[in-house]
């Protein structure tokens, strides 16, 4: 096997005042911040389907990116030589895992026996190298929503032989999930969802969803699979209207169907700014429902308002988003990047930028969140801000022992309680610059 990113990394770190620009400035792997490495805070992931599939077309205009990695595209050679480039990429960036759908692995076949075949093999390469290597998979999933019989939905189908379709997709990939060691895997729900309620029976639709989950629970358990299942949230885009609209509807849904003690939550950013929320809110809705597993770290562009899947580069959103993960105690999944280069970033020096750019931007999050939890005057705050709910009636209210009469009896003798305390927000966005900026 040649070197396909000849004269490029490894990438190591040299610290904020270096300008090469192949070296990490911040993210330096081994470096203990709040009681760990940076690594294990950030469990970096390469997505299969943008740095090694993906070749920069939009509706608007062809492919701008080689990624024929000297070989035919369409074919197994293409396929292996993907995982080649993917594995000496990672290896050269630092990246430990990797996440993947059925097909980005391998080209699909008329024949789904081909396919799985394929798949049989590949994998099985793949395993050389995870071994040789010592990469590891994150998650595993299958694409249902590109092929044009899932234009209605998977699991949302009006027709049973594409619903039984994508069961066997299911299946096959959580085969090999299992047999790549995958700790998670993924339900993005990318056409589940519909465009018009004149043709759309939801209830039916949202009760097949759940029997294709549960069957995938079931199925996934008998063979060995011990890691999460996900369901990554996001409104729209493809369809109109998506059944995992946010984290706090995608919870309910679990919660309704009994899937909830199986399946966590695979956060993306980009989808949390489409749903009207921040990154933070969907992670934080996550963690207080003990459902944070995973996340895709890329990031929109709000002036664009679509899922542009962008390399991070906000340190504040990175901050905060890090500040949620420490909180909750880490993440059992890990940190995917589902992002992928713009258009005119067309070389193979490019895709290295990318990773650094996330990379850095993450490991300063890190810091930062750190930074702020040691400083302690936010959670304080916070604190403090509750302080009535300690004693008292507070407290009896906490404890759920109070009764709405005491509680009445108790209001109509002091008459008019006051204002509540300022909520001081614009103190505490300077107590949050001062602690980003302040040395
Ligand atoms: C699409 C998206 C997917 C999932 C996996 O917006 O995020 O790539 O992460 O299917
Ligand atoms: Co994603």
């Amino acid at each position: 096997m040649s070197e396909m990113f000849k004269g490029i990394g490894p990438i190591v770190y040299e610290g904020p005042k270096s300008k090469n620009p192949l070296a990490f400035k911040f993210y330096d792997a081994e470096r203990v911040v709040y009681g760990k490495k940076m690594k294990e805070h950030l469990p970096f992931a390469m997505a299969w389907w943008h740095n090694l599939c993906g070749q920069g077309s939009d509706m608007f205009g062809a492919p701008s990116t080689d990624k024929t990695f000297g070989t035919e595209p369409g074919t197994m050679a293409h396929a292996r030589a993907k995982v080649d480039a993917g594995f000496e990429f990672m290896q050269k960036i630092g990246i430990e895992e990797f996440c993947w759908h059925d097909t980005d692995l391998v080209p699909e076949s008329d024949d789904i026996n081909e396919t799985n075949r394929r798949l049989d093999e590949i994998t099985d390469y793949i395993l050389e190298k995870m071994k040789e290597t010592g990469i590891r998979c994150l998650w595993g999933t299958a694409n249902m929503f590109s092929n044009p019989r899932f234009m209605n939905g998977a699991g949302s189908t009006n027709c049973a032989d594409v619903y039984c379709f994508a069961a066997a997709q299911v299946k096959k990939a959580l085969d090999l999930t299992v047999k790549l060691g995958g700790r998670g895997y993924v339900f993005w729900g990318g056409r589940e969802g519909y465009e018009t309620l004149l043709n759309t029976d939801v209830k039916f639709e949202q009760e097949n969803i759940a029997q294709l989950m549960k069957m995938a629970v079931a199925y996934g358990r008998s063979i060995g699979f011990t890691g999460d299942f996900y369901i990554e949230p996001k409104p729209k885009e493809p369809m109109k209207h998506q059944y995992d609209f946010d984290a706090a509807t995608a919870i309910g849904f679990l919660r309704q169907y009994g899937l909830d003690k199986d399946f966590k939550m695979n956060i993306e950013d980009n989808h949390a700014t489409l749903a009207g929320h921040t990154f933070q809110h969907d992670l934080r809705i996550s963690a207080i429902n003990g459902m944070l597993g995973s996340v895709d770290v890329n990031t929109g562009d709000l002036l664009l308002g679509w899922d542009t899947d962008e390399f991070p580069k906000d340190v504040y959103v990175a901050t905060m988003a890090m500040y949620e993960i420490i909180k909750a105690g880490g993440l059992t999944g890990g940190l995917n990047f589902d992002a992928k280069t713009r258009r005119a970033s067309y070389t193979y020096e490019d895709m290295f930028q990318a990773f650094i750019l996330g990379m850095d931007t993450f490991a300063l999050g890190l810091i930062k969140a750190a930074a702020i939890l040691e400083d302690g005057r936010i959670d304080g705050f916070i604190d403090e801000r509750y302080a009535s709910f300690k004693t008292g009636l507070g407290a009896k209210i906490r404890s759920g022992e109070a009764t709405l009469e005491e509680l009445a009896a108790y209001a109509e003798e002091k008459q008019n309680p006051g204002l509540p305390g300022s909520g001081r927000q614009e103190y505490l966005e300077n107590v949050v610059n001062s602690v980003l900026f302040g040395g």
